[in-house]
């Protein structure tokens, strides 16, 4: 069978993509092996057979699908199948999606049973969202978020926790920040429903994670290691995408259909609690959903019963959806309303009294024969206040630091994905995105000139405007054989206008600042090249190389005063320094090359190996250069200016999964892990880099058995000895946490219980900064800690679908 290059003629873009495709790779393609056949049966979970369920495959690599209804007997039949890996979803009114991987080759799979679960919750029946012309690279992951996730999870970035390659921050009770391979916060592009929003407070106490709830979230996916440029852009890091339900319709037949679930959670230390709903009514063409929650949360109290001060937050999230679909088209429409009116900051000097954001997210899907077009439109805008919150209180100082923060993000996506052929296929892409950043520090009566009599202007009319286009390819060689391959350009324009202080005291960094030539464009080109290799059905090796590039963000840039205390209010790393700007700085640009090697069953079903080594080497990471130091009491802090430096980050990712039995007796056990070590260097002055997470791993046993799921989970981290010198970080010892879920179906209903740091291990946390607000209580002239971790915590939650 040939390829079908010889229709390509026919139409220009395709042309250019085989010519393309050609460019990369000289191999001479050889004959394809002649197509197979895939079958199976659809039962519901008594084993009757279900008629009439859709079931769909979509191929991993070319993103094309196909579609097939099971018949009378439940049987379904796919004929003529190229092999390859394929995402199998099956849907059925009243039941939950069922979705897996399957490998296709020479021997079928024939007859695989599919057994449909009740619908539980959030598990849409639509078939319309599968997404063709995605690529899912095997160093990435994909998961489906559970009641149980929810239950336990403080806010959207902890549902990262288990993906290899990702670490967590500790920053605000909602405001957890994901770094992939030792890249933090800016550095790794985070995609909430196809937005890209950016952190206005000058402490990113309100990353793009802290506006989704995880409630709220259906899917999380990680691309650690290589990832491509259609997924990246203005990062070096990778990408996290956070995706919501998607929007439920009516099913052929039915004239009405409604559900949704009410679901609640309690947690013990912190007592932290709030009720959840999503809910929809729909057509099969008109679809009008809601998804709300108030959460509430309290300190916590580490494993020595310390009282964590300032760990203490309440947030509200409304989100209204209206869907149309048919005839190949789909309309998403999302507005949605955020307010949390406080929010604690432990290791920084201010804490959140105020953040409410509105946002409206227009999706335009389009199926125009085999091609699919995504659109977005989006608008946020965000009202920050931060101010010293009621647990920092304790110092005899003036106690009021009013900080007024505005943000508004508008950007579009499109993406217009090609296949022309079944094993390949083009995607096409352009984003912008705008952001505008004021934030001005109303004066305190009665304090000047430190902090009167004139408002303090820390940023006046900040706008840095991303726009970008990119290509990318995606060939099936052979069925062993494929590759992707991007290149991307995004030019950022950066400006900010002039600035003014409190008082006069401030007038020689002011009017420094404002003589600068302050606007500056930055073109950044990056490219990304996988290749992946399928010797066998029990073996995928992947390669790749990427280099990624991001533009220094606005306060790195525009943060203009040197002054000791307004120095102190710019800072996301929750370190206690000081932090300057510096217009001049360069975009960083990183080049990394990575593997992955996955060893697994054929179904990858049973049992999984996945190991990912990395290198990155980063040319002008932006680090900082020491400008001063002060002690105050028995601590000392540095005031530090953003410079770039070059710097180099070396780790592997592992994980793995293995079914270790499978009885009617007890159940399906499964043992899973997953673990990272990385090592961040600076290259000119070999010192560590901040905040690299150290040797780390996890494990747990999972058992289903009949409508009980759950089992132990143990947490092993090491010492981190390897740490930031310029950021004054403190080592932390290592320690082992003990984890306990569990979940139980009794008939509609969901239970959830467990236990977090069960034996209430006191810890430090490696990526938590220091205790500022215990600093602050010792008036300021203890020794400054790291933060720690919360002690034994218990967590029930219940889901009512209805
Ligand atoms: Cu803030």
């Amino acid at each position: 069978m040939n390829l079908g290059t010889g229709k390509a003629d026919a139409r220009p873009g395709v042309f250019l993509a085989v010519l393309f495709s050609t460019f990369i790779s000289a191999a001479i393609l050889p004959a394809l092996p002649g197509n197979v056949e895939f079958s199976g049966t659809v039962l519901d979970p008594s084993g009757h057979s279900v008629a009439g369920a859709s079931i769909t495959l979509v191929n991993s690599l070319t993103g094309t699908s196909r579609k097939v209804v099971s018949d009378s007997s439940g049987q379904y039949r796919f004929l003529e199948l190229p092999v390859g890996t394929y995402h199998l979803k099956v849907s059925y009114t009243g039941f939950a999606l069922y979705s897996r991987d399957v490998t296709v080759d020479e021997n079928g799979p024939r007859n695989l049973a599919v057994t449909l679960r009740i619908a539980a919750r959030k598990e849409s029946v639509t078939i319309t969202s599968s997404a063709p012309g995605t690529y899912t690279p095997l160093g990435g992951t994909q998961r489906g978020v559970n009641a149980n996730d929810e239950a336990r999870s403080l806010n959207a970035a902890e549902l990262l926790a288990e993906a290899p390659g990702a670490s967590l921050r500790d920053n605000g009770g909602l405001a957890t920040i994901p770094l992939l391979h030792g890249m933090d916060d800016d550095r790794v592009k985070v995609v909430t429903n196809g937005m890209t929003v950016s952190p206005s407070c000058p402490n990113h106490m309100n990353p793009p994670l802290s506006y989704i709830d995880p409630s709220n979230v259906a899917q999380v996916s990680v691309m650690a290691g290589i990832t491509p440029v259609s997924m990246g852009g203005d990062s070096i890091g990778g990408t996290i995408a956070v995706d919501s339900p998607q929007p439920v319709f009516a099913a052929p037949g039915e004239r009405v259909h409604t559900e949704g679930v009410l679901s609640t959670f309690y947690r013990s230390n912190g007592e932290s609690y709030g009720p959840s709903l999503v809910a929809s009514i729909s057509t099969q063409h008109f679809s009008f959903g809601y998804a709300g929650t108030w959460t509430n949360t309290d300190d916590y109290r580490d494993g020595r019963g310390h009282l964590v001060t300032s760990t203490y937050a309440q947030n509200t999230n409304h989100v209204l959806t209206l869907a149309a679909q048919g005839a190949g088209n789909l309309f998403v429409l999302q507005a949605g309303f955020q307010n949390a009116p406080y929010e604690g900051f432990p290791n920084q000097q201010m804490d959140l009294v105020g953040n409410r954001s509105e946002f409206v997210n227009f999706r335009y899907r389009r199926i125009l024969r085999k091609t699919v077009l995504d659109a977005r439109v989006f608008w946020q805008n965000v009202r920050h206040e931060m101010n010293i919150g009621k647990d920092k209180s304790t110092f005899p100082m003036p106690m009021w630091m009013p900080m007024d923060t505005h943000g508004r993000d508008l950007g579009y996506s499109v993406k217009w994905a090609i296949p022309f052929t079944e094993r390949h296929s083009l995607q096409l892409g352009s984003e912008l995105q705008r952001f505008t950043l004021n934030s001005t520090w109303p004066a305190v009566p009665g304090t000047a000139p430190y902090m009167g009599p004139n408002p303090f202007i820390s940023m006046n009319e900040g706008v840095r405007s991303r726009l970008a286009w990119f290509a990318e390819v995606n060939n099936q060689w052979t069925p062993h054989w494929a590759t992707l391959v991007g290149i991307r350009n995004d030019t950022v324009w950066s400006n900010a206008g002039p600035v003014s202080g409190y008082s006069d005291m401030y007038s020689m960094d002011a009017d420094a600042f404002n003589a600068l030539k302050r606007s500056r464009t930055d073109v950044d080109l990056d490219a990304s090249a996988l290749a992946r290799y399928e010797p066998s059905a029990h073996l995928s090796f992947e390669m790749g190389y990427a280099r990624k590039t991001r533009a220094p963000n606005l306060y790195e840039r525009y943060a203009w005063s040197t002054d000791w205390m307004t120095s102190g209010m710019i800072n996301w790393f929750g370190d206690g320094n000081y932090y300057v700007g510096n217009v001049n700085l360069k975009p960083e640009v990183a080049h990394t090359v990575s593997g992955t090697a996955s060893w697994h069953d054929r179904t990858h079903n049973e049992w999984e190996i996945k190991v990912t080594p990395y290198q990155t080497y980063v040319r002008d990471y932006i680090d900082v250069n020491e400008l001063a130091t002060q002690m105050y009491g028995m601590s000392t802090f540095s005031q530090l200016m953003f410079a770039n430096h070059d710097a180099r980050v070396s780790g592997i990712d592992v994980s793995g999964t293995a079914a270790i039995w499978k009885s009617a007796r007890y159940g399906r056990g499964e043992l899973t892990g997953v673990g990272g070590w990385l090592h961040g260097r600076r290259t000119d002055t070999g010192t560590g880099l901040y905040q690299m997470m150290p040797l780390n791993a996890r494990f747990g046993l999972k058992e289903t058995l009949k409508r009980l799921t759950g089992g132990p989970e143990i947490q092993l981290v090491d010492r981190k000895n390897d740490t930031d010198p310029l950021r004054l970080e403190q080592h932390t010892p290592g320690y082992a946490l003990v984890n306990l879920n569990a979940g139980y179906q009794w008939w509609h209903l969901r239970f959830e219980g467990g236990g977090t740091n069960l034996l209430n291990r006191w810890y430090y946390l490696p990526l938590g900064g220091v205790n500022f607000d215990d600093f602050q209580a010792s008036g300021w002239m203890g020794q400054i800690m790291p933060l720690t971790g919360p002690g034994r915590s218990f967590y029930v939650g219940m889901s009512v679908p209805f």
